[in-house]
């Protein structure tokens, strides 16, 4: 391997996590069936039914979810150099307000103690290629159920002196009322004053009905939400930043959407041309000058986790398909950027 490979989307629950959400009944929460079989994981609402076995409610969890070592394992098996590694979702949305800040300084510090931990080990002797090593990061997660956002901005500007600290990840309800409002001001100038990347990141998808209610989800699982659901609520919170100026007022805050920026590159024009023709958006003061605009948690079903993953050699083929003999861009999408960006040296 002769450059980096870079994993900027891939999760981890801490052990402490886990055990936080073993001690809850309700959602999200770990339930243990205590026929032994493996543990749930269930973190939406939807997956919560009455109607529906506890101990077959969400999906199994195994160690991949928490285990660094497994994850180590993962990036082995297909040429992952380096990982910048971040809370699943739901992160700390739902933690209580007067504990919120405890558990983001305990979950970053676990992070941060977790990259120092490989990096260091990865290379005892420090005879190997610095892309040879499997190094770790981490993008730290927020208290934003905390009584105020100074204190989310306060954590922000703790992560910049955690060395593997890359960031920040959070997900599209900000404080409770999505992100176009004014109350998360303090945490995107802090955000721009740090220089630190947001990594915005879906959790709540779409109500049930917009896919056919329960009927659809007990025929077709996760497929509409998280094909679907996922992308499109990214895609709103993104679309409502951009109606209330948040790129205006902030205009060097630095944010990586997950997964490939949902539908937003699809329907720019769109969003614009609509932005364009609404009076009630230019009556409440709404700018409308354009343009203005950019793991493993899909292991392989019949439990082979050990062989590759179709999430991710998927990504490899479109990358060096479309790419084609563009070594040096094929470079860059696989690490390169990723390198550059977030000072992986
Ligand atoms: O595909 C994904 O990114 C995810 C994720 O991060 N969390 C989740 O619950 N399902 C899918």
């Amino acid at each position: 391997m002769s450059h980096p490979i870079v994993d900027i989307h891939t999760h981890v629950y801490p052990q402490s996590y886990m055990d936080m959400l073993r001690s809850r009944k309700t959602v999200p929460y770990v339930h243990d069936p205590a026929s032994g079989a493996a543990s749930r994981l269930i973190i939406l609402s939807s997956d919560d039914s009455e109607s529906i076995p506890l101990d077959q409610r969400g999906r199994p969890v195994d160690s991949s979810y928490s285990d660094i070592n497994v994850k180590l394992a993962f990036m082995r098996r297909h040429g992952i150099t380096t990982s910048v590694v971040s809370l699943a979702n739901p992160w700390l949305d739902f933690v209580e307000p007067n504990e919120a800040q405890i558990w983001a300084e305990k979950i970053n510090d676990d992070l941060e103690a977790t990259c120092a931990r490989v990096n260091d080990a990865a290379d005892p002797e420090g005879v190997r290629a610095l892309h040879e090593k499997q190094t770790l990061f981490a993008f730290g997660a927020l208290p934003l159920s905390a009584p105020s956002a100074d204190i989310v901005a306060k954590e922000i500007a703790r992560l910049k002196t955690l060395p593997h600290l890359r960031g920040v990840i959070m997900g599209t309800s900000g404080l409770g009322k999505g992100l176009d409002d004014p109350g998360l001001d303090p945490i995107w100038a802090a955000l721009q004053d740090t220089d630190s990347l947001l990594f915005l990141h879906p959790h709540y998808g779409l109500p049930d009905e917009a896919f056919g209610g329960p009927e659809a989800t007990d025929r077709y699982g996760h497929v509409l939400p998280l094909a679907l659901g996922f992308p499109l609520e990214t895609t709103i919170a993104v679309t409502r930043m951009l109606l209330a100026g948040v790129f205006d007022r902030f205009p060097r805050l630095k944010i990586l959407l997950a997964h490939s920026g949902g539908t937003l590159p699809f329907l720019a024009g769109r969003i614009e041309s609509c932005i364009a023709h609404e009076r009630k958006f230019t009556a409440n003061g709404g700018d409308t000058q354009g343009p203005r605009t950019d793991h493993p948690f899909f292991p392989p079903l019949d439990g082979k986790e050990e062989e590759p993953w179709l999430s991710v050699t998927t990504n490899y083929k479109a990358i060096n398909t479309t790419l084609a003999d563009d070594t040096d861009s094929i470079k860059d999408v696989l690490g390169g950027n990723a390198v550059r960006i977030l000072d992986l040296k």
